[in-house]
C-alpha cells in the first residue's frame, strides 16, 4: 500500500526546502536550494506581471539550465500548467504545442537566463499551494495518428509515483542523480530531476548527453545514472576501450534504463565492463512508471521487473478478457496515471476500457477504468517481460516516441508520392529507426535536397526517415488497410 501524498509532496517539499544545502549542478556552477528559490520567485514575479494565473499554460522551450529548473519548480508551487516542449522542434512542430495547449506564454532560452539577472523583481511570499487534482504538467506525445496529444498530468499523479519511485530505489540526500535526459519529457523531467530533488539528493544537470560528460561526472561523485538504451550503448562503445572510464563507473550506487527495449547484449556488455547490472523499468508518458526491477534482489536482463507500488497492473486478450500471464496487452490502474488528454475526450475514451463493473465511467472520471497501453508482455517466472507494441504504428528510436501517421502524413503533403507507409526498423544503437516505404507518383525524384528540406522543416531529427524502399505497390489486406508487418523485408 501506499499512503496518498495530502498536496502533491513535490510543492510541499519546495516550500519547505529553501535551504543552503546544494540542490543542483549544472555546468560547474553549484545551486543551493536558495539559490533556485530566487530565481523561482523572480519567475514568479514575472508570471504576476504578465497575468499569468494559476491554471493558465506555459510553454518552455529551452535548453536545460538551472533557470529552466527554477521555471519547472515555480510553475509547480504556483499551479501555473507547465507544458515543456522539445527544444528541436520547428516552427510547425512548436506551434502545434503552443495553439493545442492554449499558451498563454512562450519562454524561449532568453527569457530563462533573464532570471538569473538580481536586478529582476521578485515576489516576497508565495499563494497557497494547489490542490492535488490540481493539473501540474501537459507532456506532448505522439500517437498512431494525427500530431501530438497533451498528456494532462496532476500533483497528485506525480507526487505519488516518483515518490513511489525514489523509494523503490533508495535514493535520498546521499545520492548525487545525473540529469542528462532532456526536460521535456517524464524520464528526464520527472525521474532524473522532480523526483531526485524531491526526495534530497542532488542533482547533476548535462545540458546534453555526451559520453564525456557523463564519465567526468560519475568520475566526481555522482552516484546514480538514469539514461534511455541508446545512451548506454554509446557509453559502451568508450568503455571497451577505456578502463578509466570504467572505473569510474564501478564506484557509482545506480544505473538503469527505460524508454525502450535495453537489448540483454548491452545489458551483459555493461555488467563486464563496471560491475553494474543495469536496472531496466517500463513506463509511458500516460502512466508515468509502472514496472520495475527489484533495487535489492535479482535484476533480470531482458526484463521489466514487477508493478511499482500504487500501480495495478493486468493482461488481457484481444477482447479485453483477462489473458493471466500472457502474452496480453498491458493494462493499467495507477495513482500515476494521467487525467486524460488534452481537450481531446475522444481520444481518451479510446484509450481506457471502462471496468466491468463501472460501466458509467464519466469523461474526466477514469477512476475504475483500465489504460490501454499498446505493449504486450508476458510475466515470466514472476517478472515481466515486454514483447513488443500491438501496433506497427508506434516507433520508438533514441527513447523517443514516434508515430507513423504524422510522418506518413508529412510525406504525403510534399507531393511526391502516391502512397507511403512508416514503419520501424531495428537498430542496435537507435533501437529503431525511421524506415519509409514509398511508391513514387510518376515522372518525381526519389529522395532529393528539396524533400530533404521539406521534412527538416516538418519533422523534428529523430522522426526523419533514415531508411527508404521504393516499390510498385503498397501490399494491402481486404479492407484496404496496408499490410505493414510483411514491408519489414523490404529492409532487409
Ligand atoms: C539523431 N540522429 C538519429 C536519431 N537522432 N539517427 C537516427 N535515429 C534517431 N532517432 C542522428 C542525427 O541526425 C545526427 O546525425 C547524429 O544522429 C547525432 O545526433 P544527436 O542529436 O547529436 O544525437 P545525440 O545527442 O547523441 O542523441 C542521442 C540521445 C537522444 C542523447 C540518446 O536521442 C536522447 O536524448 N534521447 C532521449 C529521449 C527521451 O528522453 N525519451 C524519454 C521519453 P549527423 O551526425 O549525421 O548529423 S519518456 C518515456 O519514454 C517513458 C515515460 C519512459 O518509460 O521513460
Ligand atoms: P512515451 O510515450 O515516450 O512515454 O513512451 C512509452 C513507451 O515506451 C511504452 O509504451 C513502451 O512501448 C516503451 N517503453 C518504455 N520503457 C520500456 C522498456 N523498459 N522496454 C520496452 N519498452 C519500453
Amino acid at each position: 500500500m501506499t499512503r496518498e501524498p495530502q498536496v502533491s509532496e513535490i510543492v510541499q517539499s519546495i516550500s519547505t526546502l529553501a535551504l543552503a544545502s546544494p540542490a543542483l549542478r549544472s555546468l560547474g556552477v553549484v545551486w543551493t536550494w536558495d539559490g533556485l528559490d530566487r530565481l523561482m520567485r523572480r519567475h514568479a514575479a514575472r508570471l504576476a506581471r504578465l497575468g499569468v494565473q494559476a491554471g493558465d499554460r506555459v510553454v518552455v522551450c529551452a535548453e536545460s539550465s538551472a533557470a529552466h529548473v527554477a521555471v519547472v519548480l515555480a510553475h509547480l508551487r504556483l499551479g501555473v500548467v507547465h507544458v515543456p516542449a522539445n527544444t528541436r522542434y520547428g516552427a510547425d512542430e512548436l506551434a502545434h504545442v503552443i495553439g493545442d495547449s492554449g499558451a498563454r506564454l512562450v519562454l524561449r532560452d532568453e527569457d530563462l537566463h533573464a532570471l538569473e539577472d538580481p536586478a529582476h523583481e521578485s515576489i516576497a511570499t508565495w499563494p497557497e499551494p494547489p490542490s492535488r487534482d490540481a493539473l501540474a504538467m501537459l507532456i506532448y506525445t505522439s500517437g498512431t495518428t494525427g500530431r501530438p496529444k497533451g498528456v494532462m498530468l496532476s500533483h497528485r499523479a506525480l507526487g505519488a509515483n516518483l515518490g513511489a519511485m525514489m523509494r523503490l530505489w533508495e535514493i535520498g540526500p546521499r545520492d548525487r542523480v545525473i540529469a542528462a535526459l532532456p526536460l521535456f519529457h517524464v524520464h528526464g523531467l520527472g525521474l532524473a530531476l522532480l523526483g531526485p530533488l524531491v526526495a534530497g539528493a542532488e542533482v547533476e544537470l548535462i545540458p546534453r548527453f555526451t559520453v564525456d560528460a557523463v564519465v567526468s561526472a560519475l568520475d566526481q561523485g555522482a552516484t546514480v545514472f538514469m539514461g534511455v538504451p541508446t545512451m548506454y550503448h554509446l557509453l559502451l562503445e568508450r568503455l571497451e576501450t577505456d578502463a578509466s572510464a570504467c572505473a569510474s563507473l564501478a564506484g557509482a550506487r545506480l544505473f538503469t534504463a527505460g524508454s525502450a527495449a535495453l537489448s540483454q547484449r548491452d545489458f551483459e556488455r555493461f555488467e563486464r565492463a563496471t560491475g553494474h547490472r543495469i536496472l531496466e523499468r517500463y513506463g509511458m508518458t500516460e502512466t508515468l512508471f509502472t514496472l520495475s526491477n527489484p533495487y535489492r534482489g535479482e535484476r533480470r536482463p531482458g526484463a521489466v521487473g514487477q508493478p511499482v507500488p500504487g500501480v495495478t497492473l493486468r493482461l488481457v486478450d484481444e477482447y479485453g478478457a483477462d489473458a493471466g500471464t500472457g502474452p496480453g496487452e498491458i493494462e493499467v490502474q495507477s495513482d500515476g496515471l494521467m487525467d486524460g488528454y488534452w481537450g481531446r475526450a475522444d481520444a481518451t475514451r479510446e484509450a481506457f476500457r471502462a471496468a466491468p463493473d463501472d460501466a458509467s465511467t464519466k469523461e474526466g472520471d477514469l477512476r475504475g477504468a483500465w489504460f490501454r497501453t499498446g505493449d504486450t508482455a508476458v510475466i515470466d517466472a514472476g517478472s515481466w517481460r515486454i514483447l513488443g507494441r500491438t501496433s506497427t504504428d508506434i516507433i520508438k528510436s533514441g527513447g523517443y516516441k514516434i508515430g507513423a501517421g504524422e510522418i506518413e502524413d508529412v510525406l504525403m503533403a510534399s507531393g511526391r508520392f502516391a502512397e507511403c507507409a512508416v514503419l520501424g526498423v531495428p537498430d542496435a544503437k537507435w533501437g529503431e529507426v525511421v524506415g519509409a516505404v514509398v511508391v513514387l507518383r510518376e515522372g518525381q525524384a526519389a529522395v532529393d535536397a528539396e524533400l530533404v528540406a521539406h521534412l527538416e522543416r516538418h519533422l523534428v531529427d529523430a522522426k526523419r526517415p533514415r531508411r527508404w524502399a521504393f516499390v510498385e505497390a503498397l501490399p494491402r489486406n481486404a479492407m484496404g488497410k496496408v499490410k505493414k508487418a510483411e514491408l519489414r523485408a523490404c529492409f532487409g
